[in-house]
């Protein structure tokens, strides 16, 4: 299985994670599963606009040198503008974990900093309930446990 993470903290926000949603469909990204929305404070300047944050699940077949470039494209067509590190985003997608692999090249995956994340490990435990993270053995229940209070009572799915 395939799971990527889509977020927005600029604009319509659900409009954009939509869009990012038809987009990845119709480039050969199938969507089996998707969770709710959820909201939480932008990472790591609680300033900045909030994201919605969902993970999907998909067994596309497309490697992720070829993934990157695609959900690169809807980023771009979806008005995303790089501008500093950081800064609010239309939309972002991005790989959290590629069947079960451990990549370490230019592309890293699973996603680097997925297991210290409320918006990608709550999101993702909604739809992978059994989850095990491919680098560390964790289990998606223990890699929620590790987080924070103010992470597990900061995030409402809406
Ligand atoms: N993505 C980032 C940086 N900060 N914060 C939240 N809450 N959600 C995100 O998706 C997010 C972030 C970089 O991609
Ligand atoms: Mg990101
Ligand atoms: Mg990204």
């Amino acid at each position: 299985m395939v799971y990527i993470g889509i977020g927005s903290n600029l604009g319509n926000r659900i409009d954009n994670i939509e869009k990012a949603k038809y987009y990845l469909t119709i480039n050969g990204i199938n969507i089996l599963r998707s969770s709710r929305y959820y909201e939480t404070p932008s990472w790591p300047d609680p300033s900045k606009p909030k994201f919605i944050n969902i993970v999907i699940k998909s067994d596309t077949r497309i490697s992720p040198k070829n993934f990157l470039k695609v959900s690169k494209l809807i980023e771009y067509k979806l008005g995303r503008k790089k501008k500093f590190l950081n800064s609010p985003r239309t939309c972002d997608i991005d790989i959290i974990s590629y069947r079960n692999k451990v990549i370490s090249g230019k592309i890293k995956i699973p996603h680097e900093r997925m297991s210290k994340r409320n918006f990608v490990l709550i999101p993702l435990f909604e739809i992978a309930p059994n989850f095990v993270h491919p680098k560390t053995n964790k289990n998606i229940k223990k890699l929620i446990f590790s987080l924070s209070n103010k992470d597990i009572t900061s995030i409402k799915y809406i």
